[in-house]
Parts: structure tokens; sequence; C-alpha cells
């Protein structure tokens, strides 16, 4: 028995119709899927990987990073997928802490990472975009057989890097049975069948586009439309063939920014789901006057896959993130106390259940801290829920901006400049962004006699952050705004500067 791979790699061996179609229109079958999984697990046991292991990966969005995914399933593996914006400072870290026995990158990223990767023992393969690298000349080389190894429900299946609040990124630990149990609710709750064609337009080195796109594609037998990355040109182009697609909010006001999406462009849809940030109530209300369609909302978090959802049937409220999937418990509490508010108050937002992580790696003491004794995850979002049962998230207790559904942490951000030269110090904050939703923001305090200015601190930041957590706007001041407690008050800063994006 192995829960994943059983569920979604074992039924490929037996199709021959596709399962990926590329933008070209060419076709991946399952079985030639299944077989290249075969053969990148062999490579990856080769290699050393045994039950238990991590493999990272970063590297484009292609069929092949695919089949790497259930190759590490197959052999056992922890999947570690990592952003491809990551700079090679990034990666350092995320190498050390999770210790691979094998990293797969892009060549042009090879004699970056050759470096960490030899002085940690680290196997480094490559792989690019075009399906060419280290690790498909191996595999092409590898027998296709491959006699997936035994895990059970609790063993672990990926490890997702989510940045902390005060500090370093934790890896997000999932199971076997997070994953199997959360696509299961998701196909049980938005109708997913074998028929079902997605068109994938998501990253797949996150829960959106990994776990709950392509795990429940697999699961139910169904096919996607593979696209390396989302533009609404392809996205237009492929409409006509899908049935479904799942963006997060940047992509259906992108889309909407487009005169071509029409009623009839989406007339051969049933399905558009949204989340990984919160979709304004306007656009949804935008989007269904254009084409017709209500965007169903949904709402999780790397540690707990989905935990809500709009009904497919009933009422999908906009502004709302629906209801408990199945056998997901939710409760709303005072954040001091973890006492219940009374029905319809807002607190912190706690869930239980099948979907919920199995803690930080290698960090006990954090995973303890943020779940209550009887098992509830603390989220750290704020939330509502109404007379019906819908919840809203109305806010978030953790210092967090969210642009174009990538999470980035002001504390990562203000360390990078406050070790700059010529900065005493800086706060970094979210402000409203008509493309990403929220854009980050960096108010900085100078060294007396300092004459730093903006584009130094972009230059400095260049290597150390990926690009979407670098400041879009950079503002100094003489002094940060701070509560009599000697804390900076980022509400006043975000009084002062949240308007740095509005439209004239
Ligand atoms: C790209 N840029 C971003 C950005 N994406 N900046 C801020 N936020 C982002 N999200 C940078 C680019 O480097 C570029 O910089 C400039 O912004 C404009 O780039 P672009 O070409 O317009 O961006 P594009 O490549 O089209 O990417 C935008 C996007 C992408 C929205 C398509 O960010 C995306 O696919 N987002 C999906 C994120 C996602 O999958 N999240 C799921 C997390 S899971 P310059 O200066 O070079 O021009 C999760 C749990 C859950 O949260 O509930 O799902
Ligand atoms: P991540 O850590 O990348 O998994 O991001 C999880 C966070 O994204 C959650 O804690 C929420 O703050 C946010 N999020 C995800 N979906 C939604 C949504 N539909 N509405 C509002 N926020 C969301």
């Amino acid at each position: 028995m192995n829960p994943l791979a059983d569920a979604l790699v074992a039924p490929l061996e037996m199709r021959g119709d596709a399962v990926l179609v590329r933008p070209d229109g060419s076709e991946m079958p399952g079985d030639v899927l299944y077989r290249l999984s075969g053969r990148i697990a062999n490579v990856l046991v080769d290699a050393g990987v045994r039950p238990g292991d991590r493999v990272a990966m970063q590297t484009e969005k292609s069929p092949e990073a695919l089949a790497l995914y259930l190759a590490c399933l197959r052999a056992g593996g922890l999947f570690l997928p990592l952003n491809t914006a990551y700079t090679a400072a990034e990666i350092d870290y995320f190498l050390g802490d999770a210790e691979p026995r094998v990293a797969i990158c892009v060549p042009a990223a090879e004699a970056a990472l050759r470096a960490v990767t030899e002085s940690k023992g680290i196997t480094l393969l490559t792989l690019d975009g075009a399906a060419t690298g280290t690790l498909v000349e191996r595999a092409a080389e590898a027998p296709e057989d491959f006699a997936s190894v035994t895990r059970r429900a609790d063993d672990l299946a990926a490890i997702l890097y989510t940045s902390g609040t005060t500090g370093r990124s934790k890896g997000a630990m999932l199971s076997h049975g997070n994953l199997l149990s959360n696509a299961d609710a998701l196909i049980e709750t938005w109708r997913f069948a074998a028929a079902d064609i997605l068109l994938h337009a998501l990253p797949i080195f996150h829960v959106h586009g990994l776990f709950v796109a392509t795990n429940v594609m697999l699961r139910v037998g169904g096919r996607m439309i593979f696209l390396p990355k989302f533009d609404v040109d392809s996205v237009l182009a492929q409409l006509p063939r899908a049935t479904a697609m799942m963006g997060v909010p940047t992509f259906y006001t992108r889309l909407l920014g487009d005169g071509r999406l029409t009623r009839e462009a989406t007339s051969h849809m049933r399905l558009f789901t949204s989340g990984s940030a919160p979709l304004l109530a306007e656009t949804h209300r935008a989007f269904e006057a254009r084409t017709g369609h209500r965007i169903l909302e949904r709402y999780g978090m790397s540690e707990t896959t989905m935990s809500t959802s709009n009904p497919y049937d009933g009422e999908r409220r906009a502004g709302t993130v629906g209801l408990p999937l199945p056998g997901v418990e939710l409760r709303i509490v005072d954040a001091e106390s973890g006492v219940d508010v009374p029905q319809g108050e807002i607190g912190i937002l706690e869930v239980r259940g099948p979907n919920v992580f199995k803690g930080y790696w290698r960090m006990p003491e954090k995973s303890a801290d943020e779940f209550r004794e009887d098992g509830f995850f603390v989220t750290g979002d704020m939330a509502r829920i109404d007379a019906d049962g819908y919840i809203t998230i109305v806010g978030r207790a953790k210092d967090l901006v969210i642009s174009g559904g990538y999470n980035v942490y002001p504390k990562e951000v203000e360390g990078e400049i406050d070790g700059v030269e010529g900065v005493v110090e800086s706060a970094v904050i979210g402000a409203p962004h008509a493309d990403f939703g929220e854009g980050v923001v960096a108010i900085v305090v100078r060294v007396p006699g300092s004459e730093i200015e903006a584009e130094d601190i972009m230059a400095a930041l260049h290597d150390r952050l990926a690009k979407f957590k670098q400041p879009k706007a950079i503002f100094f001041i003489d002094e940060l705004p701070r509560n009599t407690m000697g804390k900076v008050q980022k509400n006043a800063l975000r009084e002062m500067f949240g308007d740095v994006f509005a439209e004239d």
C-alpha cells in the first residue's frame, strides 16, 4: 500500500488517453506519464533516495516536473517543491534546513547551486521546461518498472515551506492521508468527474496548483490543459476546450481587463474556483455580469490544504469562503482566551480534521505553539461566521502580505532592508493593488547623513529576495510611528501610504 501512489499514479498505467495537454495541443497519455514516473523513481532510488528522504525541485512547470512529483511519491520520498522565483540565497536556506538527498534545478541555476549541494552531499540534477537536463537523460536509461514502496496514511508525502511571522521559513509536513482526504473532499464538493478538463495555469510549487489542482484531477481520472504559466492570451485560447479552471484573484481581474472575456468564451466551462487570497466581492459580481458564471471561492493554507468552500449547488456568496469541507471542523475563538466567540463576532479561525498537517519540519516547539491541546490548528486568519454557517475572512492576525497569491512576510523583507548600509530600520506593509490584490511597500529610516536612495535598496535586495517579495514602492521617513510599548504602528503606516497604488 502507498495511499497516494495507489490513488493518483497506479490508475495511469491503463490510461491510453491524454492526461496532460500542452499548449501546442500535443498530449501526454496516462500510460506514458506512468512509465516516466517509474523511470524517474528508479533514478531517484539510484541517487540514494530512501523512504522519508526529501527530494527538492525548483524548475519550470512541465509534464516532466509533474512526473517527478509522482516518482517521488512512488519512491516514498518527501516532495519539496520550491518557487522558481527564489534566489540562490533563499534556496541555500531550504536545502540546509530540509537536507534533501536529491535536488532538481533548471540548468541555468546549476552552477550557482553546485557549491551548496556539494558541501551538503546532495545529488544535483537538472530539468528545464523543455524536458531536457540530466534528470531526463538518466531517466531515458533507467528501467520503467518500479514497485511503489509501502507507505501508510500517516507517512509524510511533502514538505511545503511557508515563511514564519517571526523569523525563518517553516516546512509544513503533509501526509499521504492529509492530501488524499483533501482531494476526495474537493472532488465531492466540486463534482469533479473523469470527463472534466481542467485549465491548469497555476504554478505547481504550491498547494493550490499542485495538490488542489493536480491531485484532484489525477484522482478523478480527468485531463489537464497544462499551461507553463498564467497569461491572458493562452487562457482565453484554451477556455473553449476546458470545463473548469482554478485561479488566484489576479487571474480573474486580469481576465476581466480583456474584452474577449465573454459569455460565449466561457460557455464550455462548468466551474471557476478562486483562492489563496481574498477575492473582492466586486470582482465576483463583475465576473458574473460578464460571463454568467459565479466564481466559487474557497479557503485554505499550506498547513491545512483546503478547509472551506462555497457550495457547488447552493448559494455562492461573494466575499465569503463558504462552509467547512466534509470532515473538517472549524471554530472561531478569542485570540487570547481561546474561547469560542458568540456567533457573528470576529475571532481567530481554528481548524481540525484529516486535512491538517503533521507539524513543522524539525520545529517541535513551533508546531506545539500553533496547535491547541484539543488538536485545533490556529490559522492566524481573522474570521466571522454568519447565521447560515458561511465564513468570511475579515483580516489576518499574522503580519503577512499576499501579493498575487504569493505570501510575503514583512519580517523577512524588513530583515534584508535593515541589513543595507545606510538604513537604520524599516517597516513593510501591504497596500491595495489593482493587479496583485496587495503590493509590498517599504518605509525606511535612513542613517543621519546617509544619501541612500530607493534604487540602492532595490539593488541590494536583487540577489537576496525573490522578485515578488521586493517592494513595489519605497518611502523614506524620519522615524517610524510607535506605540507606548515601542511597537511599530503598521496601521498608521497603512493610513499614510495605503493609497500609493491607487489609480487616478
Ligand atoms: C510576479 N511578480 C509579482 C508576482 N508575480 N510581484 C508580486 N506578486 C506576484 N504574485 C513580479 C514579476 O517578477 C514582474 O517583475 C512583475 O511582478 C510583473 O510580472 P508579471 O509578468 O505581470 O507576473 P506574472 O508572471 O504574470 O505572474 C503573476 C501571477 C503569478 C499572478 C500569474 O504571480 C501567479 O501565478 N500567482 C499564483 C500564485 C499561487 O499559485 N499561489 C498559491 C499559493 S497556495 P518585473 O519587475 O520583472 O516586471 C496558498 C494556499 C491556498 O496560498 O489557499 O491556495
Ligand atoms: P499559504 O501559507 O501560502 O498557504 O497561504 C495561506 C493564507 O492565504 C491563509 O492563511 C489566508 O490568509 C490566505 N487565503 C487563502 N485563501 C483565501 C481566501 N479565499 N480568502 C482570503 N484569504 C485566503
